[in-house]
């Protein structure tokens, strides 16, 4: 297991979050990614494979957006992070906004991913993160790859941000597979949240497969995808799997969704595999509501494993900052 992290992904630093009508810190903090390295000592060098990988993924003025926001925010007279109030929700049509309020709610769907002066710098190098670990597959250093992103990336879109999210590492590093040839790609997302980030992307395309088992979101955030009636969509029709599960489910109640997302990945003839692993399904996670124990997390990486095919994990959330490092770890040893 190679595993990667570059200390740039540190300088995004949000102050607080909107949560239930309050402010509250926010939970997407640096404290996360210093609760994983300190359980490793062996880090490797993370790579810059340039702009071209992410706009593969994303919407080129979506990422002019991300890295100028910031700027835009501090030009218009304010101080603090970037967060909008005024979503687009109906009728929405290419408009030219010379406003960054207006720009920073057509770019996102909600006000929990506030653009602060370090983000665009993290957002960036945590999408090489992801593409070192893909790197080092295909030229075949490893059989397994642990990219510790942050921030994470499965809700954000071809063009919006969202959830804690602003580049879709995981999606990056599926097109970056897929271009280097290393045949069918499947994407298991074991997040706490639905990654409709990812669903969306790959939503229409038949070419990469992807299945989530996460919260209902009947109950959770993000609320308006990952119901299991999504299937994909056109030529994509059967290449998305969801498994919904309640609030409450313990590991032995999640063995079999998994065992599900399994079979299907492996019925589908994927040949490389990447996990967007979210520690957020732990039963100590503050902003979540699965019971998942630490040793349930050896036992289900275990069974990804035994697929046998080579697999980045990327990371997503988990924000129990106490106990993530060792649950990481936990994860990590499974394989
Ligand atoms: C990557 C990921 O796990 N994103 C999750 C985004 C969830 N955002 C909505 C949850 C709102 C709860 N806010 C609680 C903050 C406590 N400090
Ligand atoms: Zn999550």
């Amino acid at each position: 297991m190679k595993l990667f992290f570059d200390d740039r992904q540190t300088a995004h630093a949000p102050l607080r979050e909107l949560h239930n009508g309050d402010w509250v810190p926010y939970a997407e903090n640096i404290e996360r990614p210093r609760s994983i390295l300190k359980q490793f000592t062996d880090w490797q060098h993370v790579r810059d494979f340039g702009m071209a990988p992410l706009l593969a993924v994303h919407d080129p003025d979506y990422l002019a957006f991300l890295e100028r926001a910031h700027g835009a925010w501090l030009a218009a007279g304010r101080s603090g992070d970037a967060i909008g109030y005024t979503f687009p929700i109906r009728r929405r049509r290419p408009l030219a906004f010379g406003r960054i309020d207006a720009e920073l709610g057509a770019y996102s769907y909600d006000s929990g991913t506030p653009i602060a002066a370090g983000t665009w710098e993290s957002a960036y190098w945590s999408a090489q993160c992801a593409l070192s670990g893909l790197d080092a597959l295909a030229r075949g250093d490893t059989g397994h790859a642990f990219a510790l992103c942050r921030p994470p990336g499965h809700h954000a879109g071809r063009d919006y941000m969202g959830g804690y999210c602003y580049l879709n590492n995981a999606a990056i590093a599926a097109r970056e597979a897929q271009k280097r040839g290393l045949g069918r790609v499947a994407i298991l997302d074991i997040d706490y949240h639905h990654g409709n980030g990812t669903q969306d992307i790959f939503y229409e395309d038949p070419g990469i497969f992807f299945a989530s088992i996460h919260a209902d979101p009947r109950t959770d955030y993000p609320f308006y995808w990952g119901h299991a009636d999504e299937r994909g969509d056109g030529a994509g029709e059967g290449s998305t799997l969801n498994l919904p599960l309640p609030r409450g489910t313990d590991g032995q109640a999640y063995a079999p969704a998994l065992e599900q997302a399994l079979g299907a990945i492996s019925d589908w003839g994927a040949r490389f595999l990447i996990v967007s692993f979210g520690a957020d399904t732990h039963s100590s996670d503050p902003i979540s509501s699965f019971a998942l124990e630490r040793e349930d997390y050896v036992e289900l990486a275990g069974r990804i494993a035994a697929l046998g095919i080579p697999t980045l994990i990327v990371m997503e959330g988990g924000y129990a900052v106490g106990d993530l490092g060792l649950n990481v770890a936990a994860f990590l040893s499974g394989f």
